[in-house]
């Protein structure tokens, strides 16, 4: 189920008495959604068995959205690779979603709340390739000898859900909760083990989550390697020069007005954003 598309108006259509999803209806509920500043419920409240072949058929279709409004594909995020953000969303397996251009917010940059419904930020190591890199056995140590620069990021996720409240295909479907990101200073891959990488997440001064490299499944460059995979199984690969987010390393927390929020890394340096 789920594999043909409908793109007429209704929600669901009865072919042969199987019930067939349209995804486009939900692309664009998701997008209008995004582009709205508005949250919205949870596509299972309605589609009791949305699967993640559904949520990604769904979630490329919002990218398409995105393209047609003129953004690019910059890049690639694993999501929810640390126990700490999957416990925090209630599911078990890691996921993934493509960041575009409109996402990128400069360093030092006071950031405009206007656009987010309700920002958290979760501290992320990045990492970007010198090649393209895609296959069903890439490895760590692939990962490694392919990547030119790593730097320390926040990412600001934004679920499209009233209060973050999805499933794991409908968080797939919503693009992982993909709303925007700073980077630190990128630098070739310092001579020590990111497994050990410190991390402390500052709120206003206030360190309210600490954990190392570690957290992203016992390496960083784990992710990236199953992105390498998930990809390949898609027939594309990780693109040379991709920004490419590992995965918060803790929990995310909220971003209001007038806070800063900081990524220290042993390391890599540190990055912050305010709002
Ligand atoms: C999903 C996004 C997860 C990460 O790094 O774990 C993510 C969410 O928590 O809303 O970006
Ligand atoms: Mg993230």
């Amino acid at each position: 189920m789920g594999k043909m598309e409908i793109t007429s108006g209704s929600v669901h259509e009865k072919i042969k008495g199987i019930q067939l999803m349209d995804f486009q209806y939900w692309a664009d509920y998701l997008h209008h959604a995004e582009r709205n500043v508005q949250d919205v419920e949870p596509i299972t409240d309605s589609e009791k068995n949305l699967s993640m072949y559904d949520g990604y058929e769904i979630q490329s279709k919002v990218i398409d959205h995105r393209l047609k409004d003129g953004e690019t594909i910059i890049g690639v995020k694993a999501g929810l690779t640390s126990v700490a953000k999957q416990q925090a969303m209630g599911v078990n397996e890691p996921v993934y979603g493509f960041i575009t251009d409109r996402m990128v917010i400069q360093s030092g940059e006071k950031t405009d709340l206007s656009r987010f419904i309700h920002p958290r930020v979760e501290p992320e190591i990045v990492f970007t390739l010198s090649n393209d890199l895609s296959g069903a056995n890439v490895t760590k140590d692939d990962v490694l000898e392919s990547t030119e620069s790593i730097c320390c990021g926040l990412e600001i996720i934004d679920s499209r859900y009233r209060n973050f409240r999805f499933t794991l295909a409908d968080v797939v479907a919503d693009n992982t909760s993909a709303s925007a990101f700073v980077l630190g200073e990128k630098m070739v891959m310092p001579d020590f083990d990111l497994a050990l990488a410190g991390c402390l997440l500052e709120v206003d001064g206030e360190v309210v989550a600490t954990a190392t490299g570690a957290a992203i499944l016992d390496h960083p460059a784990n992710a990236v390697a199953l992105l390498a995979k998930w990809l390949h199984n898609q027939g594309k690969s990780l693109k040379k020069g991709w920004t490419i987010l590992s995965g918060g390393l803790t929990n995310a927390f909220p971003l209001n007005q007038n806070t800063t929020i900081e990524g220290k890394f042993a390391h890599l340096g540190s990055v912050s954003i305010h709002a």
